[in-house]
């Protein structure tokens, strides 16, 4: 039998109209036509008093179905199928489980009632995807809600938990028990009372103007290159100001503009790459291995990050430290994070619970029981190679291994071990509680379900995990010494560090290739540069070399690349750095800033190309995700193998 988009059945004179489109019930064109056909054949049926709208499976419904958004509209649009529901004879109730996102939450105000199960969440998220809402999500749900609380939900992608949904009145009731139940017995409830007012039929109060000033500067700020936040705006005050009519059609117009924009196609891009990212088909039928404690060995700045990380994705953790001065450290740090955590959360009171769960120590054999240990200490090879001897002989013998190493071999830190199946590379990005990237680095004896582990724990983390292969500094940090060479090169050949840096942020970067450096500090590359020159390695001078040895280190001593006040993080151009570096200079030269972010994007988008074909990474995807992840790269670009396409294209 084949299965149709939307199943009809009914019940004591309720339709139960459930639409069934795994895997998230996305509102595709077959879905489109077949409630049109259902509200017509509902309207006629003189045994139907009213209907319940449902999704099957675990959602509600996800949104307009975001694969034919590449595709010309096809009708019935879903605003028709919308305004058919609202104009229907008898009563529509929508009833919410799981989530109502996009398109889903639009249907869904186009009913008379909605309810919600208690684990219901609505939102409107298509500015993520370079879009507005286009089913009237815009006008229909300040009419419901007021305009103070929709301006977040639209603009700002906030989602509402079903609790808060009927606080404010965009559910009339939160059902407990037996959906279907629960939604036949509300609807023959509501039979018998006058009928609310339709989202459409209700008034809308402007807000004050000063109100619509501060909305636009939070949303010029979180906005940052992606155009929708700031049309959605629009497309809302059109409405408030001309009526819903004219409102609808405006928003109409805007969502068709921006559906066709670059920026939405590089969003819808990586939507789905991030997706596809989740769970690579060559893993999907190996059952990761059991994770129930974590530990990490070494507590600087990126040990207390991944154990900020992995103990909010509620693992315990071990962290093993030196001795009891960097215990107490840590421990301070680690609690300073996850407070951080929990105030952002809005339940500060979590911090203590997650601390509970804490372990700090100084014996690498408290580590016994773990199923995980991610070694985070120096990058030293010497170094991790006695902290992986010494894992190797206290951890349980199913442990997973992992190392945090940026630039190191993952091969030479399992070789010697007695079992090198079980280590692998998971590479954090600073700081590890935030960033969104994990590198993950097999070798060629990792067993499969210990790479399989990797990811489900990148999911549990809600991190983006991409698979690299071992070269120097893997997918990441070979694109970003590409990056700064370039950089380098515009510079010596006379453009100004202001310039370049300038550029990239126009670009969409949050800071330049200079200013990141004098950010993170100059000292580290130099102090590679260094080991790399005692290994009798030849290693060309670097303007970093004579920066860091002129103690310029970057914003952490007062200046580096710039020259920086105390207490202030602006940069500022530096005469002494120009001096010092006066000799490596050509004669200063002007180039367009657009022409600038170019040549840096091009070359990160030919190291990407190398690396691909290295089979380093997998394909564009990868390195695409890498970039916008682990190094800025404005995610309405697409990153840049795909920035590079669309340039071209
Ligand atoms: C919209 O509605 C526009 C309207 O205003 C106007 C129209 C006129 N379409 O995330 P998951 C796929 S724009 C097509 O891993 P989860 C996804 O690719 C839309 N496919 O699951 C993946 O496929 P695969 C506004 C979709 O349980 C699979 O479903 N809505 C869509 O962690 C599972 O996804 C949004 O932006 C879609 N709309 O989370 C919501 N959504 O298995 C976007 C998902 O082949 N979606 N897929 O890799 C989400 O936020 C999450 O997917 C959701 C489920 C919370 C629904």
């Amino acid at each position: 039998m084949t299965r149709t988009a939307v199943e009809y059945a009914h019940h004591q004179r309720i339709a139960l109209v459930t639409i069934d489109n795994p895997p998230v019930n996305a509102i595709n064109l077959a879905v489109r036509n077949r409630l049109m056909e259902l509200v017509r054949e509902i309207d006629l049926d003189p045994a139907i008093d009213a209907a319940v709208l449902m999704g099957a499976g675990k959602v509600f419904v996800g949104g307009a179905d975001i694969n034919e958004f590449g595709r010309p509209v096809e009708a019935p649009t879903l605003p028709e199928v919308i305004a058919r529901i609202e104009g229907a004879r008898k009563p529509w109730v929508a009833a919410v489980h799981g989530v109502a996102l996009g398109g889903g939450l639009e249907i869904t105000l186009g009913c008379r009632y909605r309810i919600a199960s208690p684990d219901a969440k609505l939102g409107l998220p298509e500015v993520n995807l370079g879009i507005i809402p286009g089913a009237g999500g815009t006008q229909r749900l300040p009419r419901l809600i007021g305009l103070a609380e929709a301006i977040p939900v639209i603009a700002e992608m906030k989602t509402l938990a079903a609790k808060a949904a009927l606080a404010l009145g965009l559910v009339d009731s939160v059902i407990e028990g037996d959906r279907t139940a629960a939604a036949v017995a509300f609807a023959q409830t509501v039979l018998a009372k006058p009928l609310p007012a339709l989202c459409i039929e209700r008034p809308l109060t402007d807000l004050p103007s000063e109100t619509w000033s501060e909305v636009g500067r939070r949303i010029e700020k979180a906005a940052k290159g992606n155009p929708a936040p700031h049309r959605a705006i629009e497309a809302i005050r059109h409405g408030v100001g001309h009526g819903i009519e004219a409102g609808l059609k405006q928003e109409r117009a805007i969502f068709l503009e921006l559906r066709g924009s670059r920026e939405a196609a590089a969003l819808r891009h990586l939507f789905f790459a991030e997706r596809a990212a989740m769970r690579p088909a060559r893993l999907r039928e190996i059952a990761p291995l059991p994770l129930n404690r974590a530990g990490i060995v070494g507590g600087g700045t990126m040990g207390v990050g991944i154990a900020a990380a992995l103990r909010g994705a509620g693992l315990p953790v071990i962290l093993v430290e030196r001795d009891a001065e960097a215990v107490q450290r840590t421990g301070e740090a680690l609690e300073n994070l996850l407070a951080a955590r929990a105030r952002r959360s809005g339940d500060p009171a979590t911090a203590a619970l997650l601390m509970r769960d804490v372990t700090l120590t100084t014996s690498i054999d408290d580590l016994k029981d773990c199923d995980l240990v991610v070694e985070a200490v120096f990058e030293d090879l010497a170094v991790k190679r006695d902290v992986f001897a010494r894992l190797d002989a206290g951890c349980r013998a199913d442990a997973i291994l992992a190392t945090n190493t940026s630039y190191l071999d993952p091969r030479r830190l399992a070789d010697g071990l007695r079992d090198p199946g079980r280590l692998l590379g998971i590479h954090f990005f600073s700081p590890a509680h935030i960033m969104k990237l994990l590198e993950i680095v097999p070798t060629p004896d990792t067993r499969p379900e210990v790479l399989a582990t990797a990811f489900s724990l990148a999911q549990r983390l809600g991190k983006i995990p991409v698979q690299s292969g071992i070269c120097e500094g893997f997918i990441g940090n070979r694109i970003l010494r590409r990056y700064r060479g370039e950089a380098e090169a515009l510079w010596r050949s006379g453009i100004a560090i202001e310039a370049i840096d300038g550029a990239m942020r126009a670009f969409g970067f949050a800071m330049g290739p200079f200013e990141v450096q004098d950010l993170a500090g100059l000292d580290i590359s130099y102090l590679q540069r260094e080991a790399a020159r005692a290994r009798g390695e030849t290693v060309p001078e670097a303007p970093g070399d004579i920066l860091v040895r002129a103690g310029r280190k970057g914003q952490k001593s007062g200046g580096g690349w710039y020259d920086y006040v105390s207490g202030d993080r602006t940069p500022r151009v530096s005469p002494e750095t120009a001096r010092l570096l006066s000799s490596l200079l050509n004669e200063r030269r002007e180039m367009a800033s657009a022409e600038i972010a170019e040549r840096l994007v091009a070359a990160m988008a030919d190291e990407g190309g190398a690396i691909i074909a290295e089979g380093i990474a997998a394909g564009p995807n990868e390195v695409d995700l890498v970039e916008v992840h682990g190094y800025g790269f404005p995610r309405w670009k697409g990153g840049p193998m795909f920035y590079r396409n669309q340039q071209a294209s």
